[in-house]
């Protein structure tokens, strides 16, 4: 195969020292952290869509990056051109994972059956790359949003034959993550929502949703395909309002559609800003209800309230979202995946390259600094000893279910007062926690 980046070398890691732009400072793969390589706990991977679509284009004004593999070419030969360079940039970057849409990879035909062919066409030659380079599919997902006729919604549209071709276009994808070997599927409701209340049946297009997930859980047994599912939270933009607006509301919502069995959520750092929690608070909820899967990793702009989806740098944001994995357990099916994009004026494909980079090393530092907090101890101490009045006496008692209202009265008559509180010494803990920066 020939190189379209030659003078962009694998990039290796060189150690806190370096000073290479295109070097690993901190992610190292085969280091052991917690009994398990840096590779293992991260499972990082790289998006299709912003890596080879986004060309720069925002609301105001055109594509800036043209591609040197894209210059001159449409429809189905650009697709084939981007496959190559895509696994050439995600080789060179060690990732071990990908992820797509079934439009980003192949382009919209005049008919379900002309997209269908192309995707066929394209997804030969991922598999082809794949089998190449080792890298595997961490999930695979359909673009539900793009196209007009989806503008009320895919699943949860007013149009029962939208809802029909979403279902046919979703039987395909999952067929084809399938073949792909993906480790997972996802379903980020784009237009899962509603511009306005006044034109809009939540409660029957809610039911619509809840019926279209059953169908694909249906059909991926039927074909054997024994990924993971997700949804993916957020909560606006495109539309006003997303049903699946945080973790909390896809837990209700999973929950009460008999769905929960089926589903874990695949959280984006974005969204939960959107959202209006952290990403921390996003992963606890999902780690308290054994639904943490995977990461989409990004961030926003605090000063800019849209998803502008930045590779993530901030170490406390990394450790953050490591801790919280630890605690659950670590990603299993799941992965750290780069839902993220370079800036509209970061133009060369270098610039790909120092986006992944920083992201990885990112999360490695997060990794290291969560792990280290662990092995310290202290603030787990600090939380153990904080809830210690529940371990023994009347805590034990209510947890245990021996008491009840009137026992507690009783109790407290008494007793005629609490024992008195104690500090939360919020500063005392990110004094802490900044030790390990
Ligand atoms: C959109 C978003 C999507 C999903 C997959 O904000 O995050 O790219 O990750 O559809
Ligand atoms: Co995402």
């Amino acid at each position: 195969m020939s190189e379209l980046l030659p003078h962009i070398r694998p990039v290796t890691y060189e150690g806190p020292k370096s000073k290479n732009p295109f070097a690993f400072k901190h992610y190292n793969p085969g280091e052991i952290v917690e009994g398990k390589t840096m590779a293992a706990h991260l499972r990082f991977s790289i998006v299709y869509w912003h890596t080879m679509c986004g060309q720069g284009a925002d609301m105001f004004g055109g594509p800036t990056a043209i591609r040197p593999w894209d210059a001159g070419l449409s429809g189905l030969d650009l697709a084939k051109a981007r496959v190559p360079a895509f696994f050439e940039i995600a080789e060179k970057l060690g990732m071990p994972y990908y992820a797509f849409h079934d439009r980003d990879v192949a382009p919209h035909g005049q008919t379900l059956r002309e997209s269908n062919a192309w995707l066929d066409t394209i997804t030969a030659l991922l598999k082809e790359q794949q089998q190449r380079t080792g890298i595997k599919l961490l999930w695979g997902t359909a673009q539900l949003f793009v196209h007009p006729r989806y503008m009320h919604g895919a699943a949860t549209s007013c149009n029962a034959e939208t809802f029909a071709f979403a279902a046919a276009q979703v039987k395909k994808a999952l067929e084809v993550t399938h073949e792909l070997g993906g480790e997972g599927y996802t379903f980020w409701g784009g237009r899962e929502g509603y511009s306005t209340l006044w034109n809009t049946d939540m409660k029957r297009e809610l039911d619509h949703l809840g019926r279209f997930l059953h169908m694909a859980v249906d059909y991926a047994k039927s074909i054997g395909f024994k990924g993971q599912f997700y949804i993916e939270p957020k909560p606006k933009e495109p539309t006003k309002h997303q049903y699946d607006s945080d973790a909390a509301a896809c837990l209700n919502f999973l929950r009460e559609y008999d769905l929960l069995p089926h589903f874990k959520l695949n959280l984006e750092t974005n969204h939960a800003t959107l959202a209006g929690h952290s990403m921390q608070h996003e992963m606890e909820v999902a780690g308290a209800a054994n639904a943490l899967g995977s990461m989409d990793a990004n961030t926003g702009d605090l000063l800019l309230g849209w998803d502008t989806d930045q590779f993530p740098t901030d170490i406390y944001l990394t450790t953050q979202c490591m801790l919280s994995t630890l605690k659950y357990g670590g990603l299993t099916t799941g992965g750290v995946n780069f839902d993220s994009k370079v800036r509209r004026e970061s133009i060369d494909p270098e610039d790909l390259f120092h986006a992944h980079i920083g992201g990885m090393d990112a999360f490695a530092r997060g990794l290291k600094i969560a792990a280290a907090i662990r092995a310290d101890g202290r603030l787990a101490d600090f939380v153990k000893n904080r809830y210690a009045s529940w371990d023994s006496g009347i805590g034990a008692s209510i947890e245990a279910g021996r008491e009840s209202f009137a026992s507690l009265e009783k109790l407290m008559l008494e007793k005629g007062e609490a024992v008195a509180c104690q500090s939360g010494r919020q500063e005392f803990l990110e004094n802490l926690i900044n030790e390990f920066i």
